[in-house]
């Protein structure tokens, strides 16, 4: 045991030791709500790097099994998930982790707080921030769209602190014809006069939170009129409706589901996502008949926003990591941080996290004020959600292709140790990898953001246009590099970053100065 030690990189409370984060929110929040919070925010951190770390491994270490049938041979689809995992969905709920955003405590800064919360509670929460954004969706649709029953027993669930009723929710969109392509859903809805519900049948390819304990999901909707013929249908997207639906009964028996099997991936390990068959899952019907993408796309605009959170979550641990290592590891007679090359690539390395966290922040905090002042589905949409829409498909595209080219830099910045699986990298990197699939691929949120500029009218371009002028105005640049943008989404990626950034003094002395 002789030899040269590396010293080795401690982890780091990233509220505490992350002056972007804390600057952005000095910038949005009031200053009375961000001293209130800081406490909190601080102790996540805390029980993130400790506890946290030891869940987050024993996650990743014993991960999710299927256990198919019993000794009897009889069928019992038991999804056996490891106790580090249910431990976090105890934690999720006595935090707050969605609860914080629908209490509403703060007005339109509680989604600030709930968001920056989340990220810095992922540090430990590790992929359980999955079913969290699938949770959060699914409580803004049934507080825009359910009933008074749901919001009782099911919404009052999902947005409790108490673990002990605390519920999550699943998304079931995606089945073998199509994923982008939902239209091609071949799961049926079939009215059950007895039972007064739907029954639903049909195959669902991808469900990630198969342990939740309700789930959204898409149906094809047979006419329930019994004067219409029997099994009258339409094709496409706009014969589908949206369903809500237990997974299991109080006793744990799944609601006329069979999990077919679960999936090996590349990354994400420690979420069970699974392939399910369903056969006569009783299931309440949500929103209109026949606009079950519309009323889904609440769920999907506020998961696009988590997926961006994850990926600004996952870039700054990544930073503060290779930050701490080149104070302490040296190479030809300096530390890493006195070489003036590995210094440019920390450099470009913080740029990319400012900007990514900034955009970031800038559609939390729109999504803040939609959700505070605009509680029912408004008449005619206002700027505001208008350039919520706007972004979102952006914000989720660019930060997670932006996540990925990032944490291969990170992986780099250690060397070969890098490479280990015990530094974690290489987890990250597998987990980030996904948010360029889930929620929507590049090009399908390429297709979204041409869906909301024609949809819209312009109103939505308008609406962003002015905003640029207004933030832009003080300032004396000329925006030369519009016009020597190659497409419009590079022009609008651009406009985003550098309207987000230089927002604040601090963002433009950066930008500047790079
Ligand atoms: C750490 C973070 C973790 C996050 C959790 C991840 C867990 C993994 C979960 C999943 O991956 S769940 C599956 C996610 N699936 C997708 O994201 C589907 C990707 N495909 C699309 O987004 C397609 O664009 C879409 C399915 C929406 C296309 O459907 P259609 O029906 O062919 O589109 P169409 O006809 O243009 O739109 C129908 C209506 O929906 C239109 O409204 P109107 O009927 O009033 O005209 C559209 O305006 C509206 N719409 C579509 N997308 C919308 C939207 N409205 C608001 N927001 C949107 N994003
Ligand atoms: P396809 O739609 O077949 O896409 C293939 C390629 O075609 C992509 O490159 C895409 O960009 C491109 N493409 C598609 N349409 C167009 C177009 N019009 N023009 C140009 N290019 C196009 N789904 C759920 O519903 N619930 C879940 O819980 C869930 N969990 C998941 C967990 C993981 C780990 C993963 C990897 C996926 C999960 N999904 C889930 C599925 C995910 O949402 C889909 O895989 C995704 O939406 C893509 O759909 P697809 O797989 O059918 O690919």
């Amino acid at each position: 045991d002789v030899g040269f030690k590396q010293d080795v990189p401690e982890p780091q409370n990233a509220f505490l030791k992350d002056p972007v984060m804390v600057s952005v929110l000095e910038r949005l929040l009031p200053s009375d709500v961000l001293k209130e919070i800081t406490p909190d925010l601080v102790q996540i951190c805390e029980w993130a790097i400790t506890e946290g770390a030891v869940l987050l491994n024993r996650m990743e270490e014993d991960q999710p099994r299927l256990r198919q049938y019993d000794s009897w041979c009889r069928r019992v689809d038991e999804l056996l998930v490891t106790e580090a995992w249910n431990k976090q969905k105890e934690i999720a709920a006595r935090e707050g982790v969605v609860a914080i955003a629908y209490e509403r405590k703060y007005g339109q800064y509680s989604r600030i707080y709930q968001m920056t919360k989340l990220m810095l509670w992922s540090a430990g929460g590790g992929l359980y921030t999955c079913p969290i954004a699938m949770t959060d969706g699914c409580a803004r649709v049934i507080e825009l769209l359910g009933t008074q029953d749901m919001k009782d027993q099911v919404y009052s669930r999902l947005t409790s602190r108490d673990p002990s009723k605390f519920y999550t929710s699943g998304q079931w969109m995606t089945e073998r014809p199509g994923g982008s392509d939902v239209g091609r859903t071949e799961t049926q809805a079939v009215w059950d006069e007895e039972k007064k519900a739907w029954s639903i049948s049909g195959f669902k390819w991808f469900s990630s939170a198969t342990d939740a304990n309700v789930t959204m999901l898409l149906a094809r909707t047979h006419d329930s009129n019994p004067a219409a013929a029997p099994g009258t249908m339409k094709s496409g997207s706009r014969g589908l409706s949206l369903y809500l639906a237990n997974v299991r009964d109080d006793d744990g028996k799944l609601n006329g589901v069979r999990i077919h099997r679960l999936k090996d991936k590349v990354g994400t390990k420690a979420l069970p996502t699974a392939e399910l068959q369903l056969d006569g899952m009783i299931a309440q019907q949500v929103g209109a008949t026949h606009r079950g993408v519309k009323s889904i796309s609440s769920i999907l605009n506020i998961t696009r926003v988590h997926c961006a959170a994850n990926c600004t979550a996952v870039m700054q641990r990544l930073l503060l990591g290779v930050k701490e290592y080149a104070r302490r590891r040296e190479v030809f007679g300096a530390l890493l941080k006195d070489q003036p090359l590995h210094l440019a690539t920390l450099a470009n390395m913080e740029l990319q996290y400012r900007a990514t966290c900034q955009l970031t922040y800038f559609c939390i905090a729109i999504l803040g004020r939609v959700e505070a002042l605009e509680s029912k589905v408004p008449e005619k949409e206002s700027k505001d959600s208008l350039l919520l829409r706007l972004l979102t498909p952006i914000l989720k595209l660019w930060s997670a292709k932006n996540a990925f080219y990032f944490s291969q830099e990170a992986m780099e910045c250690y060397g070969g140790q890098g490479y280990m699986e015990e530094t974690g990298i290489g987890h990250a990197m597998r987990d980030v990898l996904v948010n360029t699939i889930w929620e929507g691929t590049s090009n399908v949120l390429s297709l979204d953001l041409l869906r909301v500029m024609t949809e819209t009218k312009g109103e939505a371009l308008q609406a962003y246009s002015d905003t640029v002028r207004g933030i832009m105005a003080p300032l004396k640049e000329k925006p030369e590099w519009i016009a020597s943008s190659k497409s419009l989404e590079e022009c609008l990626i651009l406009i985003a970053i550098r309207f987000t950034s230089f927002a604040t003094p601090e963002g433009r002395k950066t930008l500047e100065s790079s």
